[in-house]
């Protein structure tokens, strides 16, 4: 028999998941054939989750895009031709010329993009550059971590961060708008040893998530409350001396007057009101939360996540909830502070991968959050007369979606779908491109959830005709007649111009973290950052901010038009304010993920949809009984914007007046063609322009 050739090959989860897993594939004849998590990934170690754990049936899916498309029905009919790259490419730069000479400009062409794959390359290098050069407009990529970002940075200058195998030091975690036993199971398994150490974990959530379950308590709140409950536990610190005096006074600003606007304005009746946790329980979790060191032997750790930021006050509520490790000094101690994201510690220089000098001066920015407006051109001149769609599934994921929908079938908007699968968006698209997947490509990824970066080695050809993002952008500037030397550079250049350190303000990043990171060793595996062990920043105040201190008060939000203070930032939409609205829509609705999809991935797959069951939502027992509905009922869940039909779960799930909706179902899978998010709004969150999905007002009733 003749020998098979057989190789082993490194790549990493390309995934919009904090945990960036390293994996390891076995290729025969240049089939994969194998596919296990990396034992050797110190953080990750060999574990994938289930959604990964089969990824071999994802990319020889038989539903994967094979060939280029044609549209040949009417917009979203599904029925598209063959054709070939050569009439594809022709077609789209075409498209493309003509709208740039046109009244419009180029301005009037949007690409739409967001973490499909996290991919430094695919991500964002040559689809950016070839947008820039163009003129096209800018998307301002708000869909998910935008408003912690712009608040965490706001008290501190940076992300939230520590390093995550630290937590193992903790003993007292608090998972905070978190569901970290799913969206981050990596850092669940090193909390769970904490535990066995000793460690008590608190999940502050509506919902009573897996994460929930699985804690020692469960402090269920008041959606878009936590800024308030954050106040709350700052007034409990300061009232009851449980700070941290000597930190507070080297590596604070604006202590005294902090102190006294919590006294002045937010008693904690008042806290328990709003946020619908007893006083008790506020006065209890801060007890145990500032006595961690003394009482377990260990430092406090807020895991602050994205449940919460998806709020009108998302925000505020992350700027908040960053200083209350300051003021118990929890930021000294190894395990000790609060992690939001470890995304801004490598110092990538994005901007030789991107080139934003190329951009046209005045070229405006459309939030991502609001396609819905830009493609009815509510967001002022020219109108989006191209949309260019590639690592995101827009007609499922985006706010508003009725409306979105309707967008997208202007018979006068030119749409491209780059993909994978025949998503919700591509069956809208005027030209369908087949995309590789990670097995079938280069690229060299950071992580926003431990400290190690890797890059992915293709494992095997690309399948069929797909072709990567970065290939695609070439071919389109040599169709267009675009500089070579900004497009005819290789995926491994580009890696190695990133890997050149970019050095931020303030030390964040600093460069040193890039120290003996060549792009040879990152082939091989993962490599750590050049961090130190149990990497802890903020030990000696050192913050990003202009002053270098946590700033309690913060010139820079005096300056935007914000309270300078921390402050409380009610939903848009508060079943509380006795409006109108909150009369007829009196449930407050969130839509976080179903475990089994990743966003809208791998809801095509037929053992994902399997594990998924069907589209459903939690009602408490209450709220179910005063309308009449039985556990098992289909039922009918309405917002301003729209209707969606599911089934109901009834019990103790969730607090009462909150609904879960678990998403992201594709359309075609829901019992009306739309899922959750047409009932979500395209209101943005009061810092970073960030999305609200979990701040809706809704009625259900039985169908
Ligand atoms: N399996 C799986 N893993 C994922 C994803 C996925 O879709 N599926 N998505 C990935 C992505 S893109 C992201 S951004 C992360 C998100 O990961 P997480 O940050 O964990 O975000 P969510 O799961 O959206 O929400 C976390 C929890 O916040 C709760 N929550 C909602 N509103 C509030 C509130 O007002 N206050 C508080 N305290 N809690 C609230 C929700 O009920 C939920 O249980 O996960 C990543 N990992
Ligand atoms: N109601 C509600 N809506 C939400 C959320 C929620 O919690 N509730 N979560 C929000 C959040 S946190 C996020 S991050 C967004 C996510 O929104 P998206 O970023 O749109 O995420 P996905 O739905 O996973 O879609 C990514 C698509 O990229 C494709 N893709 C993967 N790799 C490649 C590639 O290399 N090239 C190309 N061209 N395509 C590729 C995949 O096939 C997939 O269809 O959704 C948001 N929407
Ligand atoms: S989705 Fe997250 S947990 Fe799952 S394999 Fe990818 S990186 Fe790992
Ligand atoms: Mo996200």
């Amino acid at each position: 028999m003749a020998s098979l050739s057989l190789k082993t090959v490194k790549g990493v989860c390309p995934h919009d998941c904090p945990d960036t897993c390293g994996f390891v594939i076995t290729v025969e004849d240049g089939k994969a054939t194998d596919f296990r998590g990396d034992k050797d990934h110190p953080f990750t170690k060999g574990f994938l989750c289930r959604k990964v754990a089969n990824y071999l049936e994802r990319v020889y899916h038989p539903e994967r895009l094979q060939y280029p498309l044609r549209r040949t029905g009417p917009k979203g009919s599904g029925q598209f031709e063959r054709i070939s790259w050569d009439s594809a490419i022709r077609e789209i730069a075409e498209r493309f010329q003509s709208i740039i000479r046109s009244e419009h400009g180029p301005q009037a062409i949007l690409p739409y993009s967001y973490a499909g794959t996290m991919g430094k390359l695919q991500g964002s290098s040559l689809d950016r550059r070839f947008f820039n050069r163009i003129g096209a407009s800018l998307l301002d990529r708000t869909i998910c971590a935008t408003a912690g970002g712009v608040g965490s940075d706001m008290t501190l200058g940076t992300r939230a961060v520590i390093d995550p195998e630290a937590v193992i030091h903790s003993r007292y975690i608090i998972n905070w708008g978190s569901n970290t036993a799913v969206t981050n199971s990596h850092l669940w398994a090193i909390m769970f040893q904490a535990r066995k150490r000793g460690a008590k974990i608190v999940t502050i959530d509506p919902y009573r998530s897996e994460t929930a379950r699985k804690s020692d308590w469960w402090i269920p709140i008041r959606p878009g409350t936590d800024g308030a409950l954050a106040l709350g536990m700052m007034l409990i610190l300061f009232r009851d001396n449980l700070v941290d005096q000597d930190y507070l006074d080297r590596y604070c600003l604006g202590t005294e007057e902090l102190k006294q606007k919590l006294f002045r304005e937010y008693p904690l009746e008042k806290i328990s009101q709003i946020t619908g946790i007893p006083q008790l329980d506020i006065e209890l979790l801060t007890r145990e939360y500032a006595l961690s060191l003394q009482d377990r032997g260990g430092p406090s750790l807020i895991r602050l996540n994205y449940g919460l930021q998806r709020h009108g006050g998302g925000g505020m509520a992350v700027r908040n909830i960053c200083c209350i490790p300051a003021i118990s000094g929890a930021w000294r101690y190894p395990g000790g502070g609060a992690l939001l994201s470890t995304s801004k510690l490598a110092p990538f220089d994005s901007e030789a991968l991107e080139r934003p000098d190329l951009i046209p001066p005045k070229t405006r920015t459309i939030n991502m959050v609001q396609l819905a407006e830009a493609l009815h051109n509510q967001l002022g001149p020219p109108p989006v007369k191209a949309l260019y769609v590639y690592n995101s599934n827009p007609a499922s994921v985006c706010p508003d979606q009725s409306r979105v929908i309707q967008g997208l079938k202007r018979e006068d908007l030119f749409t491209v779908v780059h993909e994978q699968f025949l998503t919700d968006t591509a069956e809208y698209a005027d030209i369908v491109l087949p995309a590789t997947t990670q097995l079938e490509h280069f690229d060299i990824h950071n992580t926003y959830g431990h400290f190690y970066i890797q890059s992915n080695n293709p494992a095997i050809e690309p399948l069929y005709e797909a072709k990567p993002n970065n290939e695609v952008f070439r071919l389109l500037a040599r169709a267009m007649n675009l500089e070579p030397e900004l497009f005819e550079i290789s995926d491994e250049e580009l890696a190695a111009l990133c890997l050149k350190p970019h050095a931020g303000a303030n030390g964040y990043p600093a460069a040193e973290a890039f120290t003996g990171v060549t792009l040879e060793s990152t082939k091989k595996g993962p490599v750590r950052l050049h961090l130190p062990k149990d990497y802890a920043p903020f030990v000696e105040g050192k913050f990003g901010t202009a002053s270098g201190k946590c700033e309690f008060y913060s010139k820079r939000l005096k300056q935007m038009g914000f309270d300078p203070l921390p402050c409380y930032v009610p939903p848009h939409e508060d079943a509380l304010d006795g409006s109108a609205l909150a009369r007829e829509f009196p449930l407050q609705m969130i839509t976080p993920p179903e475990p089994a999809f990743l966003n809208s991935s791998f809801a095509n797959l037929d053992r994902n949809r399997k594990e998924a069951g069907e589209p459903r939502l939690e009602m408490h027992q209450t709220d179910a009984s005063q309308r009449g509905i039985l556990a098992g009922d289909l039922v009918e869940v309405r917002s301003t914007r729209g209707k969606y039909r599911c089934r109901a779960n009834v019990g103790e799930e969730t607090k009462p007046g909150v609904i879960v909706v678990l998403g992201i179902w594709w359309n075609k899978d829901t019992h009306d063609g739309q899922n959750c998010n047409t009932l979500t709004s395209t209101k943005l969150t009061d810092l970073g322009g960030g999305a609200t999905f979990f701040d809706n007002l809704v009625e259900v009733s039985k169908v």
